[in-house]
C-alpha cells in the first residue's frame, strides 16, 4: 500500500504572531505585516488558523512576547491543534527554543518562512545552492538536540531543504557543508561572470526590472519579450533571473532582465546569498522600478526596494518608476512620485498593455541620455562597419558620396570606443568625430 506523509494528507495549520517592537522604526503597520505573513504562509503551503498580535512596551528576552501572551497562545493551541507557530519578527535561537518548549510544536520566524519558500521554489543549480547556503547559515546557531528531535516529527514548513537531513548532523559537519557550498557557488559564479563578461562585450544596454514581490515584473517581462516567465499571484514566483533581448521602437536593441522580487524584512543571509544573481541588477544601465498600485502600502514598498537597492550598491543607477496595474488603480498619488526627484514616472498595465508604448519610448530616451552622437565617414567597401552600426547602434543619418559613406549614429560609449579602434586600423580616408 502506498504511504503518504502527513504533509501530503493535509495542509499544515499555522498560527501567526505579530508584534510591534518598542524601539523599531516601523515601515509597515502591524496588521499589514501580519497580512503579508499570512500570504507568505499560504505561499509555503500552510493554512492559517489564528493570528495574535501584541504591541510590546518592552521585550521579554526569553520569549520575545510577554508571559501573558505566551499563555494566551498556549491555551488556543489546545483547541486548534496547529502544526506550527510563525512569528513575524526574527527570533533569537534561545527564544525559539523556549517558545517551542512552551508550545510543544514547531516555532519558526518570518526569515525561516521566506527561506522555506525559496527552498521550495529554487529551480536552477545556482539558486538551489544559494538557498541551501542561506538556510544552513540560519540553522547553524539553532542546531540543538531539540531541533534534531523536531526534525523527526516529519518535516514541514521551516524544515524543508537541507533541514531534514542536516539537523541530525553536528555543527562541524554543517560548517563543512557550508564551506563546500561556498566553493561550489564560486565555480558556478565564475561561469556566470564569464557569461556576463561576454554579454558586456556586446554593447547593448541592460535594463533590469526591480520591485516588490508580486508587483508584476514577470508579467511585464512577458509582455515585452514573450519570455514565458512564470507569473503567479503568489509571493516570490520568480527566483532565477531571465534575460532576453528586445528592440525598442527607436530601433535600439537592449537586454531586459527579470529577477527576484524583494519584501519587507527580507533575511539578510538571503540578500547575501543572492548577490551574484542580483548582479544582473547591479550591472544594469537602467532600472525599471515596478510599483504595485493595487497595494495599500505603495510608498512603504517603494522604500523597501530603494533600501535593498542601496544595500546591494545599485542605489545610483538611473531609474524609471513604473506604477503598474493601472487597470485596477488608475489615479496616481502625485506627491509620492514628486518626492523622488528627477526619476521619470511611466504608469502602465502590464496585463492590458496600457502605457507600454510610452514606457518603451521613455526607456529609449533615458538610454540615449548616456549615448554619444557619432559621425563617421568610411569607404563603402567597409560594409561590415555599417552593419555593426546598424546592429548595435542606431543610425540617424546615412548619405553616400562617391565611394564614401557618411553616417551619424547614436551609440554607447563602449561601441564608440570599439569603432574608433576599428577605424584607426583601417584606411586613411576614414574620419570619425
Ligand atoms: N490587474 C493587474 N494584475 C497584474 C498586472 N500585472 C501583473 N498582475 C498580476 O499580479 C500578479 C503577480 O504578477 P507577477 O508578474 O508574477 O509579479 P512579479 O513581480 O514577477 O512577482 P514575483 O516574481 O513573485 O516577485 C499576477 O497575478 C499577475 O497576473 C496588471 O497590470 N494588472
Ligand atoms: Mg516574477
Amino acid at each position: 500500500m502506498r504511504q503518504y506523509s502527513s504533509q501530503q494528507q493535509h495542509k499544515e495549520r499555522a498560527v501567526l504572531v505579530g508584534v510591534e517592537l518598542p524601539s523599531k522604526n516601523h515601515k509597515f503597520s502591524l496588521d499589514y505585516s501580519l497580512e503579508e505573513l499570512d500570504r507568505l504562509a499560504q505561499t509555503a503551503g500552510a493554512e492559517v488558523t489564528q493570528k495574535f498580535t501584541q504591541q510590546l512596551r518592552s521585550v521579554t528576552p526569553a520569549t520575545l512576547v510577554g508571559r501573558g501572551k505566551v499563555e494566551e497562545i498556549q491555551r488556543s493551541l489546545y483547541e486548534l491543534h496547529p502544526d506550527l507557530v510563525i512569528f513575524d519578527e526574527d527570533l533569537t535561537p534561545a527564544q525559539q527554543r523556549n517558545l517551542e518548549s512552551a508550545f510543544k510544536i514547531r516555532v519558526i520566524d518570518r526569515s525561516q518562512l521566506i527561506l522555506d519558500i525559496f527552498a521550495q521554489r529554487a529551480r536552477s543549480n545556482e539558486g538551489k545552492l544559494q538557498v541551501e547556503l542561506a538556510q544552513l547559515e540560519y540553522l547553524l546557531p539553532r542546531l540543538t538536540r531539540q531541533w534534531t528531535h523536531l526534525s523527526r516529527l516529519g518535516g514541514g514548513i521551516g524544515t524543508r531543504g537541507p533541514g531534514e537531513t542536516q539537523l541530525e548532523v553536528d555543527r562541524r559537519r554543517i560548517r563543512e557543508k557550508i564551506s563546500y557550498l561556498k566553493r561550489r557557488l564560486k565555480t558556478v559564479e565564475r561561469t556566470r561572470s564569464l557569461q556576463r563578461k561576454e554579454r558586456d562585450e556586446v554593447p547593448f544596454a541592460t535594463v533590469a526590472l526591480v520591485g516588490y514581490t508580486n508587483a508584476g515584473k514577470s508579467t511585464l517581462m512577458n509582455a515585452l519579450t514573450r519570455a514565458g516567465v512564470l507569473v503567479e499571484d503568489q509571493l516570490f514566483a520568480t527566483l532565477d533571473p531571465t534575460i532576453r533581448s528586445l528592440r525598442l521602437p527607436n530601433g535600439d536593441k537592449i537586454m531586459v532582465a527579470d529577477t527576484v522580487g524583494f519584501i519587507n524584512k527580507i533575511p539578510h543571509s538571503l540578500i547575501e546569498a543572492f548577490k551574484s544573481t542580483l548582479e544582473e541588477v547591479m550591472g544594469a544601465d537602467l532600472l525599471l522600478h515596478l510599483v504595485d498600485m493595487s497595494s495599500a502600502l505603495v510608498e512603504d514598498q517603494m522604500n523597501v526596494i530603494e533600501e535593498v537597492l542601496r544595500e546591494i550598491g545599485a542605489g545610483e543607477i538611473p531609474t524609471i518608476i513604473v506604477p503598474n496595474k493601472i487597470d485596477v488603480f488608475s489615479s496616481l498619488p502625485r506627491p509620492l512620485f514628486k518626492k523622488r526627484g528627477d526619476q521619470a514616472v511611466c504608469p502602465i498595465s502590464a496585463l492590458t498593455g496600457a502605457g507600454i508604448k510610452e514606457l518603451l519610448d521613455t526607456i529609449g530616451a533615458r538610454l540615449d541620455g548616456g549615448k554619444e552622437r557619432l559621425q563617421a565617414s568610411f569607404s563603402s567597401a567597409q560594409g561590415g562597419l555599417l552593419s555593426l552600426l546598424r546592429e548595435r547602434g542606431r543610425i540617424v543619418q546615412e548619405t553616400y558620396e562617391d565611394d564614401q559613406v557618411h553616417v551619424t549614429a547614436m551609440v554607447t560609449p563602449k561601441l564608440a570606443g570599439q569603432l574608433r579602434k576599428l577605424l584607426r586600423n583601417g584606411d586613411s580616408s576614414n574620419r570619425l568625430c
